[in-house]
């Protein structure tokens, strides 16, 4: 099999997002753009020559095609070994358990996350390193400046290879591995969790509902609460990837897990319902009658994290994403543990996982993590909460409401106003910049301002400067108003707008959120400018 150099121009559209590159299937299908992407990553990895590689995807559109390509460019690209989940399939938090397990150089996560799948929707690739992690801004940075000169690139000239049947073989002089993409991340599920006791509460009485919106977690969810814990056939519901998640947006919210939802909120709800997303590292908590905000679920699980087996000597820290609520902070105070506000995007929470200062983190994103691995992780999440009702033998509502009654409830909504053109979004985010030095003194939405920026992380292990993180309101109350543009979008701009407030008073924590912000809300509409600039009276998404 010979070597072909392939000779391209670079796209101008190549950076990373918040993680990885996301585009339009049908940009992904141009003659050599997807080509030219992972060629920018692999010359981004200089000493990959006869390393592991770690290969898969959600099952969207255009994942198996990307693999063959993939494949062929890793054999001409010097890479000794690569990883494949059978039938291209992996989920993300299984990409990153099995590049640690194997000591693999990296992987490569085909999806578009949370978003559409199909031939009219997204693709997506991100690149994870060593640690298992996504990334950090320095690689994706140096693989966004290779993709701007590239003249060309490497591919074997070879047919496909069958990717849907166990076994090794010999591709160029690369070796190649099709393995079983659930083994090794149930295998570590067991061991962090007490699947006895797991096992105890599903063979009872209990009914939860995961919804896998036809996305990855299916088969991880029929072999963990179906076959392992001996959940009623039927618990885990959509639960076959589909190549478009059936036409949905594989997204775990109230709004794209609408279904879901309707059930937890019948007289005949289950106990318990989640959902994750296109890759199965986002998850959604529901009670019932009960939803659990990303932000309340971090807290929480922090609170009752020694219920759990691999965690029963305590947490050494924890960390959220800066829009998501500070209830995490609270319990982490209480406990006498650091905690750590980082910007948005997973991968900021790799040094600080790695240097062992923090155990959990999670992001208003619906993103909920541990150490075992260095991806947040949906199914790992439910696992969590499981095995807190287990533990408390108390619903899901009695634990965040006693929550609440201890620490104080954190009202919290995020309203997203999706496909506005492009310059608007950057319209609304300079004119609230320019508005940021005078605001601090000045009382709005009845309350005092005593800070207002943009936010800058100096990550505390290595001293990168990550800067333009989103514009921070910062009230006297601790209240606080964010707004950041969203990096993973693939129309025009996404405008997110975070509101919060903590609530001590227990007579006082059982409004509706939309009503208990309604004064923030109206202020973070005013100073975008929302409807007079869009004509947009309403968020697209309200969570
Ligand atoms: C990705 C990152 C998350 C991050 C989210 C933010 O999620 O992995 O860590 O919180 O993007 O999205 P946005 O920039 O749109 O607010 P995912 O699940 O899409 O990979």
């Amino acid at each position: 099999m010979a070597v072909l150099q392939i000779a391209t121009q670079p796209f101008a559209d190549q950076r990373p997002g918040t993680s990885g590159l996301r585009k339009k299937v049908k940009v992904f299908q141009q003659p050599h753009y997807l080509e030219n992407f992972v060629q920018s990553i692999f010359s981004a990895i200089p000493d990959r020559a006869g390393q592991t590689l770690i290969l898969g995807g959600d099952g969207r559109f255009y994942n198996r095609e990307a693999i063959q390509t993939i494949l062929r460019m890793a054999a001409a690209n010097g890479w000794g070994k690569v990883i494949v989940g059978r039938g291209g399939l992996f989920s993300t938090p299984a990409v990153s358990t099995v590049i640690r397990a194997r000591s693999a150089h990296g992987g490569i996560i085909l999806s578009a996350s949370h978003n559409a799948g199909g031939p009219d929707h997204d693709f997506g690739i991100k690149y994870n390193t060593a640690n298992g992690g996504p990334a950090p801004e320095k690689i994706t940075d140096t693989i966004w400046a290779a993709s701007k000169t590239i003249q060309g690139y490497q591919t074997l000239d070879s047919a496909d290879v069958d990717i849907d049947q166990d076994g090794e073989f010999l591709l160029g002089d690369m070796r190649v591995e099709i393995c079983d993409p659930v083994a090794e991340y149930v295998e570590l599920m067991a061991r962090i969790f007490d699947f006895d006791a797991l096992r105890q509460l599903l063979q009872g009485p209990f009914r939860m509902r995961f919804d896998a919106l036809h996305a990855i977690t299916g088969p991880y969810a029929h072999e963990i609460f179906e076959k392992r814990l001996g959940a009623p056939a039927g618990t885990v519901v959509n639960g076959v990837p589909l190549t478009d998640f059936g036409g949905g947006h594989p997204d775990p919210n109230l709004v794209y897990a609408r279904p879901l939802a309707d059930h937890l909120f019948a007289e005949d709800a289950s106990d318990f319902g989640a959902a994750s997303d296109g890759d199965g590292d986002r998850n959604m908590i529901l009670g019932r009658q009960f939803f659990v905000t990303p932000s309340d679920s971090l807290a929480v699980l922090a609170a009752h994290a020694t219920a759990i087996p691999a965690y029963r000597q305590g947490l050494k820290g924890v960390a959220r994403s800066m829009p998501t609520s500070q209830a995490a902070d609270v319990v982490a105070e209480a406990l006498g543990i650091a905690h750590y506000e980082t910007p948005t995007g997973w991968k900021f929470f790799g040094n600080l996982l790695d240097a062992g200062k923090i155990t959990f983190c999670g992001e208003e994103s619906f993103g909920t993590g541990s150490d075992h691995i260095r991806e947040k992780d949906g199914l790992w999440a439910v696992l969590a909460w499981l095995s807190v009702i287990a533990h408390t033998g108390q619903s899901v509502a009695e634990i965040v409401t006693r929550h609440w009654q201890r620490f104080g409830r954190h009202y919290y909504t995020r309203h997203d106003y999706e496909a506005l053109p492009a310059e608007t979004g950057e319209q609304i985010m300079q004119s609230i910049t320019a508005q940021l030095p005078v605001l601090p003194g000045q009382t709005l939405a009845g309350r005092d301002i005593i800070m207002a920026d943009d936010f800058t992380y100096t990550d505390p292990i290595d001293s990168s400067v990550s800067t333009h993180q989103g514009l921070r309101l910062l009230f006297a109350d601790g209240a606080r108003l964010i707004f950041r543009l969203s990096g993973t979008g693939t129309e025009g701009a996404t405008l997110r707008i975070y509101h919060e407030y903590l609530e001590q008073d227990a007579q006082r924590q059982q409004q509706d959120p939309q009503r208990a912000l309604s004064d923030l809300i109206r202020l973070g509409r005013d100073l975008t400018r929302m409807e007079s600039l869009t004509g947009r009276k309403t968020p697209t998404v309200i969570t």
